[in-house]
């Protein structure tokens, strides 16, 4: 019999600010895949919100399409899912001006990625980077998503999306879905190798806090050699042992061992073992994704009619929404 019931809708985006790191990938990107097979998904390259830190051109351009083939690369099929880049479908920028225009200054004054990027880039704390959020508000309900997949650190984003959706649906009538967050029990916060009490980010500067899904396995290999541990050289999972906390959750998204589990294998044996495993398993894990990427890399026409594809529905889908909004907010809209 033909299964009729209404898939649910998921929305995600990540930003094409450079490679993703291990921590984009196991808090998110993994789960994107995992959920396509039984989703309506859609998944873009968020490069409106990128800039909100100066970039280079020539150099977000690349990147841009390059995060497009790693989506592809992780899994994403671009038949079943809406794989697209953000900036290609403009009802993206239009929703987040009237979003805008429902969000107090209060709210965004109060997020904490607002805070900590304002700290990080305090000669250039831009307006865009202020409203950040409602753009991110726009992404998810122009399309009606019932769950996005995100790491610990956008949930409170979320939270605020959940509210302008909520304030908008009170003025007016029902009129967006109200989100929920998708956050994976382990790998939600993979933090720094370098600095375990910060996330590992793909914007940190030094190399060796972070790993690339496109390192090779000899950099993957030293960078977890030189990770920051502790001075008690026991594998267990302890309040005040951050280093070895974040190796073992890494450890356990990558070979699906539980913590005892962990501890059980490595127990009378050194962190330099264990380090070595944790590289392994990394390796392991991503090699598939750097294979399918230098494979597709290799077919930009392929890549770019992806894109284009994925634009189309986008665009179709997200335009039912901006209408709707337009309407009800009271713009003259002229029939074609
Ligand atoms: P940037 O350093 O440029 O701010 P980022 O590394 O924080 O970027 P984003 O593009 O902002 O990455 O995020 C993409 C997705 O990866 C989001 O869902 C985010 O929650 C998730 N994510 C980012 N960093 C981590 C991390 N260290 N652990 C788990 N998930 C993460
Ligand atoms: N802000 C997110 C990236 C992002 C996003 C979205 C995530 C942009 N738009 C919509 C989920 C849904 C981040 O990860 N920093």
């Amino acid at each position: 019999m033909e299964n009729t019931e209404k898939k649910a809708r998921v929305l995600s985006a990540i930003q094409p600010t450079s490679v993703p790191t291990l921590g984009n990938y196991l808090g998110a990107l993994k789960n994107w895949a995992s959920m396509s097979a039984d989703n309506d998904c859609l998944y873009a390259v968020a490069d409106l919100h990128a800039i909100t830190v100066r970039q280079d051109p020539a150099k977000l351009r690349k990147q841009t399409l390059e995060m497009y083939a790693l989506l592809l690369a992780i899994g994403l099929d671009p038949e079943e899912s809406v794989v697209f880049v953000q900036s290609h479908v403009p009802q993206h920028a239009e929703l987040a001006w009237i979003l805008n225009c429902y969000t107090q200054f209060g709210e965004a004054a109060r997020m904490t990625q607002f805070k900590d990027k304002s700290a990080k880039h305090a000669d250039n704390i831009n307006v865009g980077l202020f409203s950040y959020p409602t753009l991110m508000a726009a992404d998810i309900l122009l399309y009606q998503a019932d769950y996005v997949p995100i790491g610990a650190d956008q949930k409170q984003h979320l939270e605020l999306a959940r509210d302008i959706a909520e304030r908008f649906n009170g003025i007016y009538s029902p009129t967006f879905t109200i989100p929920n967050p998708y956050i994976g029990k382990a790998g939600a916060r993979v933090m720094s190798l370098q600095d375990p009490t910060k996330k590992m980010s793909k914007s940190d500067p030094n190399p060796k806090a972070s790993v690339s899904l496109l390192d090779t396995a000899d950099d993957i290999r030293k960078k977890f050699k030189s990770a920051v541990t502790d001075s008690e050289a026991k594998v267990r999972y302890a309040d005040g042992k951050d280093g070895i906390n974040n190796l073992m959750a890494i450890y356990s998204c990558c070979t699906g061992l539980d913590y005892d589990a962990i501890e059980k294998e490595f127990d009378g044996k050194g962190y330099g073992d264990f380090k070595l495993a944790v590289a392994e398993s990394v390796i392991e894990n991503i090699k598939p994704v750097q294979d399918k990427y230098y494979e597709l890399m290799s077919d930009k026409a392929y890549i770019e009619k992806c894109a284009a594809e994925g634009a189309m529905k986008a665009s179709y889908i997200a335009n039912k929404t901006l209408s709707k909004v337009m309407r009800k907010v009271g713009f003259w809209q002229i029939k074609k």
